[in-house]
This record gives structure tokens, C-alpha cells and sequence, in this order.
């Protein structure tokens, strides 16, 4: 059985996922209503992803003789201001996730809670390649707001969002 203090931990990750999935579910609604149709496709995706995470952690927590806790989820931050502020600050949000996920796998080792560190692989892994992908359309964004001999500009942009896969 998991000891009190990782349940105690994944039970907070596994609200925290929760809370992601309202991130990007807030982002998506702002996109939407601005028109940037494809970035809001890719949003409301990833918030069905952020809260397949959080099954998982429910799953494992029950699995493994704990007991999930369902408690409130707080509100999303406020609209971005643009593009740009939405992805910064979407990465600002994964960054913040990661130094989570490293808690969990950590006190998993210091423990010795071997089933725990493996759990914890599959998203210290996911959230690698969650920055990578951010990143890289951070890179594709400002090409398309400095750079205009490289022929991309916000609208290709936003269309490539559309079809963009979740993973980096
Ligand atoms: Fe961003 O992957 Fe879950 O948290």
C-alpha cells in the first residue's frame, strides 16, 4: 500500500491535473471567442489530456489501497492578453507542473516506493515532451510576429494548431 504521505501527494497532483485541464480549458474558450479557431482546437484537446491525467492518478491512487479524494478545483487565471501571453504563459503553468511531478517521483525514491517512481516516469516523461511541444510553438510564433521572409504568419499558424499533435 502507498504510505499516507504519497497519497497525501498524489492526491494533490491529481487536483492539480484537474486544475490544468481548467487552464486550458479557460484558454480555449478565450481562443475560441477571438477567432483563433485552430489554437482553440489544440487547447480544448490538451484539456481533455490534462484531465486523462488526472484519471490516472485516481486510478493509481485507488489501486494501490489509497483513497482519492474529489475536492474543488480552484478558477483559471485571467484571459490571456494575446497569442504569445497564452503560450508564455501556458509553458509558465507546464514548468510549474514539472517541479510537482519531480516532488512525487523524489519522495517515491526517498521512500523506496518503487511502484510510485514508475508511475511517476510515465510524466516525468510526458511533461518533457509537454515543454517541447510548447516551445516549439512558442518558436513557430515568434518567427510569425518578427520574422516575415520566413512566410509564417499568425493565420498559417493558427491552422496548423488546428491539426497539431499533443505530443512534442
Ligand atoms: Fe501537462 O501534463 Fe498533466 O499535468
Amino acid at each position: 500500500r502507498i504510505s499516507e504521505k504519497i497519497e497525501i501527494a498524489l492526491n494533490d497532483q491529481m487536483t492539480r491535473e484537474a486544475y490544468q485541464a481548467q487552464v486550458y480549458l479557460s484558454y480555449a474558450s478565450w481562443a475560441e471567442i477571438n477567432s483563433y479557431t485552430g489554437i482553440a482546437t489544440f487547447l480544448y484537446k490538451h484539456a481533455h489530456e490534462e484531465r486523462e491525467h488526472m484519471f490516472k492518478f485516481i486510478k493509481y491512487i485507488n489501486g494501490r489501497g489509497g483513497e482519492t479524494k474529489i475536492e474543488a478545483i480552484k478558477a483559471p487565471p485571467a484571459n490571456p492578453a494575446n497569442i504569445g501571453d497564452c503560450l508564455n504563459k501556458v509553458l509558465d503553468h507546464e514548468i510549474g507542473n514539472s517541479t510537482h511531478i519531480d516532488n512525487i517521483v523524489n519522495l517515491a525514491h526517498e521512500e523506496k516506493d518503487w511502484a510510485t517512481f514508475n508511475f511517476g516516469q510515465y510524466f516525468v516523461k510526458e511533461q518533457i515532451e509537454e515543454e517541447a511541444l510548447i516551445n516549439s510553438l512558442l518558436d513557430k510564433y515568434s518567427l510569425a510576429s518578427t520574422d516575415k521572409s520566413h512566410n509564417v504568419n499568425f493565420y498559417d499558424l493558427d491552422k496548423d494548431l488546428s491539426s497539431a499533435s499533443q505530443e512534442g
